[in-house]
């Protein structure tokens, strides 16, 4: 695909998502329906792209946390590292077409370990949506697409972090708090 002639360069191949088999293998309930290839009017769901610094893609995380003051080179030094350990890394986003901004983001990332047969784990990390488009479905949307896709990439499981509050919304992709299991945490910067 390409914008104004000039080729995008995408974080992951977007052929990976368009393999997936959503409407067969989803685990929420969309009312009205949407899926990947149709996630809303005017809206499209896909891998980050290069391009996407100059499309708000910086400012919508602050919606999650602190960001930073990032400039585009480190951005694409960023994004270049990551697009070069293929098959770890899958940030899909949601653009808003009609103001070529990104509204929605999520992550998944694979992690490679020997255990379990040198198995990969997947974590969902930094789900996303600015605050003017809740309502759509669309954290729905991005946290069932990557789930799929955790499985789709061979992950033997997958997990989060989340507030209390948001527990029983990652229950309905099945993720549960195992028994006896903590997430624990040191930090080196303030929260
Ligand atoms: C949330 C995110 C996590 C992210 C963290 C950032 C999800 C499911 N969880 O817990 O991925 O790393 O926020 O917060 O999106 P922090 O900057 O305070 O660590």
């Amino acid at each position: 695909m390409s914008t104004n002639g000039v080729e995008e360069v995408y974080l992951f191949d977007p052929q990976l998502l368009e393999e997936l088999e959503f409407d067969d293998q989803k685990c929420a309930a969309y009312r009205p329906d949407i899926s990947p290839t149709h996630p809303g009017e005017g809206l499209s769901l896909r891998p980050l792209c290069i391009s996407d610094f100059d499309k708000g893609y910086l400012s919508l995380l602050t919606h999650l946390t602190k960001v930073g003051d990032i400039s585009r080179e480190q951005f694409e030094e960023r994004f270049n590292l990551m697009k070069a350990q293929p098959g770890l890394y899958h940030t899909v986003v949601i653009e808003d077409m009609t103001t070529n901004q990104i509204i929605g983001s999520a992550t998944l990332v694979k992690e490679m370990h020997f255990i379990r047969q040198c198995a990969s784990r997947g974590r969902i990390e930094d789900v996303v949506v600015n605050g003017s488009y809740q309502g759509k479905q669309l954290g729905k949307l991005l946290v069932d697409v990557l789930t799929l896709l955790s499985r789709r990439v061979g992950c033997y499981k997958v997990s989060l972090e989340c507030l209390d509050k948001m527990v029983p919304f990652y229950s309905k992709f099945g993720y549960v708090k195992e028994e006896g299991q903590n997430y624990m945490c040191r930090r080196y910067v303030p929260k």
